[in-house]
């Protein structure tokens, strides 16, 4: 009965918007509590410090036991220190906003939860806030309500910096959704996903008609195509901010956040990203389209054969076919998913260069416009999108903020 969140500042399932905006009345960070919210006496409040190698390594371990998982606990993340420098440590991110909980006595890690800036635009209103990730308790203190106190305390971290809205996505039911997604899965290795049981053999198929359908193609076949370097970031910024309009909710970014979340910035190691790929393509010196991915591998538990799955997760992409026109346009549109389906295999192509066994997507963006043809299929999973303190009208143009696994 949501005991927790029908105390917060978020809409219920039954309310009917009559105008959007703000939940909670105006305040000041000066009206917010400076001291923490109180712990039970055996744990305390600690700044993680993911500059240090030994912070980096305790939330590792706690998000690697803890974090979500399958159901049948064979696929764990597998969280890297460059992973964490790219998702945790954006433009204008603070220690103090990646909060941990230890045991006093040992000092053990036991419940972590982060927040890291974004600037949200709900039809064309510029909303600052912040992305909440990584909530995690240790499954031996599960269901003692600390969920709330973590919650609560990452709220005054954020309202000390008089920011006031927050994005959160989550695979649970919370009241209430802004926007709802699927999570879609294109086998790229299917004999190796088929191995370690992620992927299953429908009846009436043999494993070579599998790999058939799944085979992708060794290298990539649209015409100026090549790796994004520094020096693309103006343009890639300049396109992608023309892209976006035509969607409701959307996540905007500055040009270090395109330095940052599309260059890899501080995971940049040796000049290349080893989380995020970014490639555009460039016709007579004009960038016309860009896409983007991330990476971000499973550890296979218990199998004999294979013990890491390569994992990419479709990021941000724009291009500039039937940009202008109207966006109910029937023949821009489908000038734009013949676009978008021929960038996609070639991400799938790229991936597979990387030995990549999977790639995800959402059903958000225009992924629609190439999935069924790239033979993207639907998962189990859904992912809520939800806003802390923001009512918005039901969204209809789609949204594009991706959140990091
Ligand atoms: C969840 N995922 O409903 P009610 S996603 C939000 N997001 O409250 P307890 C959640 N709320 O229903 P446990 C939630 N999961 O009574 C549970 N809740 O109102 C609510 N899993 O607390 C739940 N990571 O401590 C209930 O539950 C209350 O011990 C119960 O802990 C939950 O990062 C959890 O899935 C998820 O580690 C920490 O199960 C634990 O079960 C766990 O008794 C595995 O809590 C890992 C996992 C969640 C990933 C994520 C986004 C989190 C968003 C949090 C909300 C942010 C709001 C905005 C704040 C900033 C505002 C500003 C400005
Ligand atoms: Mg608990």
């Amino acid at each position: 009965d949501y005991k927790f969140w029908k105390t917060q500042p978020v809409p219920n399932f039954t309310d009917k918007i009559e105008t959007e905006g703000p939940i909670e009345r105006a305040k000041r960070p000066e009206d917010i509590p400076s001291q923490p919210f109180p712990l039970l006496s055996d744990f305390e409040w600690v700044d993680m410090d993911l500059t240090s190698q030994e912070d980096l390594t305790a939330v590792h371990e706690l998000l690697y036991e803890n974090y979500v998982e399958d159901q049948d606990a064979t696929f764990r993340f597998n969280y890297s220190t460059e992973f964490f420098n790219w998702a945790l440590k954006p433009p204008g991110w603070k220690k103090e906003w990646h909060v941990g909980v230890r045991v006093k006595a040992t000092g053990r890690l036991v419940a972590f939860i982060s927040a890291v800036p974004i600037t949200l635009e709900l039809r064309t209103r510029a909303i600052p806030s912040v992305e909440i990730n990584f909530l995690c308790i240790h499954k031996k203190l599960r269901t003692k309500r600390l969920a709330p106190v973590l919650i609560k305390e990452i709220t005054r971290r954020v309202n000390r910096h008089d920011i006031w809205q927050a994005l959160y996505t989550a695979g649970i039911v919370l009241p209430a959704p802004v926007a709802t997604c699927r999570y879609t899965h294109r086998p790229i290795n299917w004999a190796t996903l088929h191995d370690v049981k992620f992927s299953h053999l429908p009846p009436n198929k043999t494993k070579a008609q599998m790999v058939a359908h799944y085979a992708v193609p060794l290298t990539t076949s649209t015409v100026g195509l090549r790796r994004a370097v520094p020096a693309d970031a103006p343009a890639i910024h300049a396109l992608f901010d023309r892209y976006q309009a035509h969607f409701d909710l959307i996540q905007t970014f500055t040009r270090a956040e395109v330095d940052h979340w599309l260059m890899g910035g501080e995971s940049t190691v040796d000049g290349a990203s080893k989380v995020v790929h970014t490639y555009v393509v460039e016709t007579e010196g004009k960038i016309t389209d860009f896409f983007s991915f991330y990476l971000l591998p499973f550890t296979v538990l218990g199998n004999p054969q294979h013990d890491q799955l390569g994992v990419a997760y479709l990021f941000y992409y724009a291009s500039d076919t039937g940009l202008d026109a109207d966006r109910f346009d029937a023949h821009a549109t489908a000038a734009l998913a013949t676009r978008l389906t021929a960038l996609m295999g070639d991400a799938l192509v790229i991936a597979q260069q990387l030995g990549v066994d999977v790639f995800n997507a959402l059903t958000s963006q225009d992924n629609n416009l190439f999935m069924n043809e790239l033979k993207f299929g639907a998962g189990d999973g859904y992912l809520n999108f939800y806003l802390f303190n923001y009512k918005s009208f039901p969204i209809t143009g789609g949204i594009n903020p991706q959140t990091k696994e």
